[in-house]
């Protein structure tokens, strides 16, 4: 036992003595400040590089702890001039002041300072700090929490008409993923690219919220959804009353290229059950008519009516069934006028008035 314990301590007297033969190698980094630190930050990739990032917006102000450190990582007694200490780049959209309660301010030892920084406007900016003759800057992002893109018309729309939706800057659309909703409707994309959605306006009703889905802001930073501003009341068809009768359904013009389509958008309901609209080929022409409506327990049917509404076109109105969606494909004659009708046949569970759409393809 007696000889274990010398060895043991002869191991120890070595391990010490090796360890006082060495000089820290990092011992030249001591003493100056090299770098300000923060706290409460993320590194967050934008873009191609990676910038500290503040997400004010879900938190408006964020409490910014900030250290001067040595070269070894060491904290230095420091002070900061609560005035001069701290600018920002673009002072519309970013803030930063001295902590506000001056006892708070700073911890014993003046190792660590408190800031504020807080978000004024949707943008980007940098908080600035100077301190200990170091300057150093924070990327901040000021998320926006409403669109405020550009939305025409901006208050009053009828049924069927287009809704174009600009994106405010910094903001982009997700082509493969954004949605909108227009009081609480799903609302049909007519098209959609990172800048500009085209939407129908649908569901009639008034005062009704535009939201948009799956956006990014500053190219990378995901907006799950956004509501505009301003309200939409969305009114009748322009077409309607005269789409309730044969004679005066409206004009629609037919494609005129092979694989084009138009579009019509309305909405039926009991007391809405048919619109009607009117036709005219120039040449005979192989057409694709196609009847989509939301809602599979609602039954709508298609037909397309020689131009006295007296008969269908072909026999038996192929259109008019139990389908979701009605599609018929029929070659016309040239030079002739026909009539759409479209009629809510039996009601389901869906949401009334039900907005549809037809589509009028030119195949051949
Ligand atoms: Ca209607
Ligand atoms: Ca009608």
């Amino acid at each position: 036992m007696r000889r274990q314990s010398t060895v043991r301590l002869a191991a120890g007297v070595l391990a010490l003595s090796a360890a006082a033969c060495f000089s820290d190698p990092t011992s030249s980094l001591r003493g100056g400040p090299a770098r300000l630190e923060f706290s409460d930050v993320q590194a967050t990739t934008v873009g191609t590089s990676v910038k500290n990032l503040v997400m004010t917006g879900t938190r408006d102000t964020v409490t910014l702890n900030i250290r001067v450190l040595d070269g070894q990582g060491n904290a230095l007694a420091f002070t900061i001039d609560p005035v001069a200490g701290y600018a920002s780049t673009a002072p519309t959209i970013v803030g930063i002041q001295a902590y506000p309660d001056t006892a708070a301010r700073t911890v014993p030892g003046n190792t660590s300072t408190r800031a504020i920084v807080y978000g004024l406007a949707p943008g980007v900016g940098y908080a600035r700090i100077s301190a200990a003759g170091l300057t150093d800057s924070i990327w901040v992002a000021k998320l926006p929490s409403t669109f405020l893109g550009t939305v025409t018309p901006a208050a009053a729309a009828n049924e069927g008409d287009t809704i174009v939706v600009a994106a405010p800057a910094g903001v982009t659309f997700d082509p493969a993923n954004t949605a909108a909703t227009l009081g609480g409707v799903a609302a049909y994309i007519k098209s959609i690219s990172t800048t500009k959605v085209v939407l129908y306006a649908g569901a009639l009703g008034a005062s009704q919220t535009l939201t948009l889905t799956h956006m990014f802001f500053q190219g990378t930073i995901p907006l799950a959804s956004l509501s505009a501003p301003t309200a939409i009341t969305v009114g009748a068809a322009s077409s309607e009353p005269a789409n309730d009768a044969i004679a005066t359904a409206p004009v629609v013009a037919l494609p005129t290229t092979v694989g084009s389509y138009v579009e019509i958008v309305g909405s039926l309901d009991a007391a809405d059950a048919d619109d009607i609209y009117t036709i005219t080929t120039t040449t005979a022409d192989s057409l694709e008519f196609q009847f989509l409506w939301p809602d599979a327990s609602t039954d709508i049917d298609g037909l397309v009516l020689n131009a006295a509404g007296s008969a269908c076109v072909p026999a038996n109105c192929p259109a008019a069934g139990s389908a979701d969606p009605e599609i018929e494909k029929v070659r016309l004659t040239a030079a002739t006028t026909y009539k759409i009708d479209i009629n809510l046949f039996a009601k389901g569970t869906g949401t009334f008035p039900m907005v549809y759409r037809i589509r009028i393809y030119k195949r051949g």
